[in-house]
Order: C-alpha cells, then structure tokens, then sequence
C-alpha cells in the first residue's frame, strides 16, 4: 500500500485565522513513523509568539467575527458539513493517521468514521439545547440557558489525534466557543488536516486554530494565556495536574481525562464467547494504547483456570505488524513508551509475575518501529504494579477474586475510574456489581460499544474529572446564565 508522505504538512506551520503562517521560531519537530522508527514529515514547533497569535484570532472570532454572531443552526449546519468531508477525505486521513500513529488501517478508518461521527452527533445537537424557565417571586420570569465560554483551548494526546479532535473540539464550537488546538507532538498530522478541512466547510476565520508544537512549549503556553476561557485536556496525569493549576491561575474551568486501569469483572456464569474476544480486542485496539482500555481481568476464581486457558488461546495468535500489513495491532507510539513497557517486563520478571501468553512481532516489520509483542499475566498479585499502574500498551493482568463484595473491592482498587465491565449472566448480580464500582462508565457483558458518542465519557479519581462525548459534553463547554426579570 502506498502511505503517503505528507510534504503538504511538512512546512505549513500554524494553522490561524484559516490560513497557513510559519512558525514564529522557525524551528521545527520530527514527526516519526512508529512502525519505521524515523522521521517522514516535520511540523512547527509553535512557541507562545504562535499561541498567543491563535488566541488572539480566537477572541476576535467570539468577540467581533462572523463566528460571534452566527446562530446555533448555522453553527451545526457548518458541523454537518464538515462531517460529511471528514467522510468524503476518510482514506486520505486514515493514511496519514495510521502512518503517524503505527496502527493497522482497519484502525485508522474505523478513527475516521468515528472522528465524523463526532461532527455528525454535535451538527445535530447545537440547536438542541434548550434552556428552563424556574417559578420565582410574584412579578418575576426567569430564564436560563447554556452560553459558549469563549476561547477554548485542547490540549490532545497521540493515541487518536483525529478523535480526540472531533472529541472536544466538535462540542465547543457547536456552543459557540472558538478553540484553539494543540495536537501531540508524537502525533498530530490528522488534526492540522482537520483544520484545513473545517476552513473548506465553511467556518469563519479564528473559529478553529491550530498551533503544533512540544507539549513543555506550546502547550505550556497554551495552557497558561490569560486570554483563554476554558482547557479541555487529555492526557497523562502528571500534565493534568499542571493544566489544572494553570486553569486555577487563570479562575478558569478545565476538564481532565488521565487515562485508566479500567476492569472487566468476570462471573463465572458469564458468557465467555463474548466476553473473551471483546477483552482481547479492548486491548490490541491501538496496542493498549486506549485510555479506556480494559487492562485488569477480574475472574471469579471458580472459573480462573477457564478464562485464563481461552485468553491465552486468544492472545497467543496476536500479532503485531505495520498499518500496510493491517493485522491485530501495531508498534507503539514511540521509543520511550517502548522502553518504559519493557521496563514492567523487566520487574514482572524479576517478582516472578507468571506469563499466561504472549503474540508475536510479525516477520519482516522494520527492525527500527516501536513493536512490543502483547502479553498476558496471571495471576498477578494485588499489589504488583501490573494490576494497579497503567501500563499504555498491549498487556493484560489476570486476578481471581472471591465473591461479589471482593470483586467490587479489586475493581476499585487503583487510583483509576474511567470505564470498567462486568460479565454475568444473572441480571441482578451484574447490574449490583456495576452500581458499586466508582468509573465513569460501567459496561454490563459489553465494553466499549460502537464508539460510544452519543455517551457520556469520563473519570472519576485519578483518571479525571469533567465529561466528554454525548449532551454531557456540551454542558462542560458552556456555562449556565439565569436572566432574572422583574416585569411587576
Ligand atoms: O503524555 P503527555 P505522554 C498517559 C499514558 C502514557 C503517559 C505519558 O499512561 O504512558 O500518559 O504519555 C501535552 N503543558 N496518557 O508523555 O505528556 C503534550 O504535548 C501543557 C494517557 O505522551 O501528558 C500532548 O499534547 N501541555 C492518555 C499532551 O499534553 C503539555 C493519552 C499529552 O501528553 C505539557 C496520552 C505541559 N507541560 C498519554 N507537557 C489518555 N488519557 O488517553 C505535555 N503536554
């Protein structure tokens, strides 16, 4: 297959204002292939001179532009426009995601049609929120209703660069907020493409920007501007921290979505033909690179050995490729994650943590891409970094447990809550176990359905706070205004 090399990108510089300007510093960063481990584009390293110049077309879109003035159909219909390009360019963009990101194309176009299902769900909904009217005093009406914050700004990790696009910024601007993005700096060649896009749908100069750049530059500069009404960031929880106490800096908003060590409690009634394979998939999806990824299997002891035997059937016939390859999973993201995954090898090794299965390296990958073949263990014990620290590639811990009241305790067991599942077919059992655990999202003998937009998304803990994803997002980029009127 022919994966394209993006000269297109490679010099454009900062997206502002819908056109294309260099960066101010004139520097530059590397984007690497992960599945050949080198260079094949660059992107600006934008500084605060370019942060500050998004920021500044941003205000003045919400301020004085067209985009200030436009009204919540219009808005959506430009949202409905761009998800049909999204569409109509999702090869193209599948390609340059899957080179920038390593993963197998069938990964990559399936990001696309969720990434315009993002701009499809938030076209529909932005004339779609309706305020209350509240009973008040005698000779009083009162009225609230949802108002854009301003400049929004997103910071955006590398796992999905096109998603987590359409994520947060297709919500702000179907508010009426006007975002200024900072994609990943390991990956982010769909998300100045997007942008490109959104110009050619329709939206007015500063409604979307876009400045690349090192997280510890662009996004510290980002994050930090006086000038911006609201963060929205996804990312590691060390960063989250610094986002949040530059938000409290700013007395601004934000919200934190960290990443996970999210659960599948298994019963021993449950269904293991759905369960297993939905398990594996939670895993190679993105190398285990998935914030939600379903890394902790809880199994009911008395079906330990069951679930264990059909894991390792199931993990041992994974295999890492290329995204020209297009087969279970790619490498990961880069050097460092790779090393930092070899280091739990090394220490599970060292504590004689047991391997359950492990796939394999496809033949003839480049020797110099990021690939770790995945790996099952089991059983790991309770407190082994395994089962209580996010490991963000392709391994899976295995853990028994012995009644309902222990399963709910290990599921709630990290410093974790974004999305967990339990698997049973005793209906009361399952639906008890679920009201227990402390995630954002709890599956019941499903995870992680169909993409999941239209749903409500979040942490609890560690993982963050804030929602992302159906109406919940819109009200995380909005505020409420209550207008009192005293008429007598
Ligand atoms: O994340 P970073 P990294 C977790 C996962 C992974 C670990 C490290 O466990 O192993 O984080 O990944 C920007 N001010 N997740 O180092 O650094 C950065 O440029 C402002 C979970 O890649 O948090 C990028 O755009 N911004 C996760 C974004 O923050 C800064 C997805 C995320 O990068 C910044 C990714 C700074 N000082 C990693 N420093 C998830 N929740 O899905 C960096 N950034």
């Amino acid at each position: 297959m022919d994966m394209p090399t993006p000269v297109s990108v490679e010099a454009k510089g900062i997206f502002v204002n819908n056109r294309w300007r260099p960066g101010a510093s004139g520097r530059t960063v590397p984007v690497v292939a992960p599945a050949e481990g080198r260079a094949f584009a660059a992107i600006a390293a934008g500084n605060a001179a370019d942060v500050d110049a998004a920021v500044t077309a941003a205000r003045a879109a919400f301020e004085d532009g067209a985009w200030g003035r436009m009204s919540a159909v219009e808005r959506g219909r430009l949202l409905s426009r761009l998800a049909v390009l999204v569409a109509d360019h999702a090869e193209e963009l599948a390609r340059l995601e899957a080179r920038d990101t390593g993963k197998p194309m069938k990964q990559a176009r399936a990001d696309m049609v969720a990434t315009a299902r993002y701009f499809e769900f938030y076209g529909g909904a932005a004339d779609k929120v309706h305020g209350e009217t509240i009973p008040f005093l005698p000779g009083y009406f009162v009225a609230t209703e949802r108002v854009p914050h301003g400049v929004t700004a997103h910071i955006i990790p590398w796992n999905y660069p096109a998603q987590m696009f359409g994520r947060t910024v297709a919500p702000a601007l179907a508010m009426g907020n006007a975002a200024v993005v900072k994609p990943a700096e390991d990956a982010c060649l769909t998300p100045l493409r997007l942008a490109e896009l959104a110009a050619e749908a329709g939206f007015p100069e500063g409604a979307v920007n876009v400045v690349p750049g090192l997280g510890e530059e662009a996004g510290a500069a980002l994050s930090s501007h006086p000038g911006i009404d609201f963060i929205s960031f996804t990312g590691s929880p060390e960063v989250g921290a610094l986002i949040q106490t530059a938000a409290a800096r700013n007395h601004i908003g934000c919200t934190l979505e960290l990443g996970g060590k999210s659960p599948h409690v298994v019963f021993g009634d449950a269904d293991l033909e759905a369960a297993v394979p939905t398990i594996a998939n939670t895993m190679v999806q993105n190398a285990g690179q998935t914030c939600s990824a379903g890394s902790r299997v809880l199994v009911e002891r008395g079906a330990y050995d069951r679930v264990v035997s059909s894991l390792a059937e199931r993990f041992g016939a994974l295999t890492a490729g290329t995204p020209e390859m297009d087969l279970d999973l790619g490498p990961v993201i880069n050097a460092t994650q790779k090393r930092r995954i070899e280091g739990f090898f090394e220490r599970a090794r060292e504590r004689g943590v047991p391997v359950i299965a492990e796939g394999k390296v496809a033949d003839g990958v480049p020797g110099e891409g990021f690939f770790v073949a995945p790996r099952v263990y089991g059983p790991v014990p309770r407190a082994n970094e395994l089962a209580t620290d996010e490991v963000f590639g392709p391994v899976l811990s295995v853990l028994p447990f012995e009644d309902e009241a222990d399963a709910v305790r290990l599921a709630n067991g990290t410093d974790y809550g974004l999305m967990a599942a339990v698997w049973s077919r005793d209906g009361n059992r399952a639906l008890r176990v679920a009201r227990g655990i402390r995630a954002g999202q709890v599956y019941v003998n499903a995870f992680g359905a169909g993409g999941g937009i239209e749903l409500p998304f979040g942490g609890m803990k560690k993982s963050g706070h804030g929602r992302e994803k159906g109406f919940a997002a819109l009200h995380d980029v909005s505020a409420l205004r209550t207008t009192i009127f005293k008429h007598g």
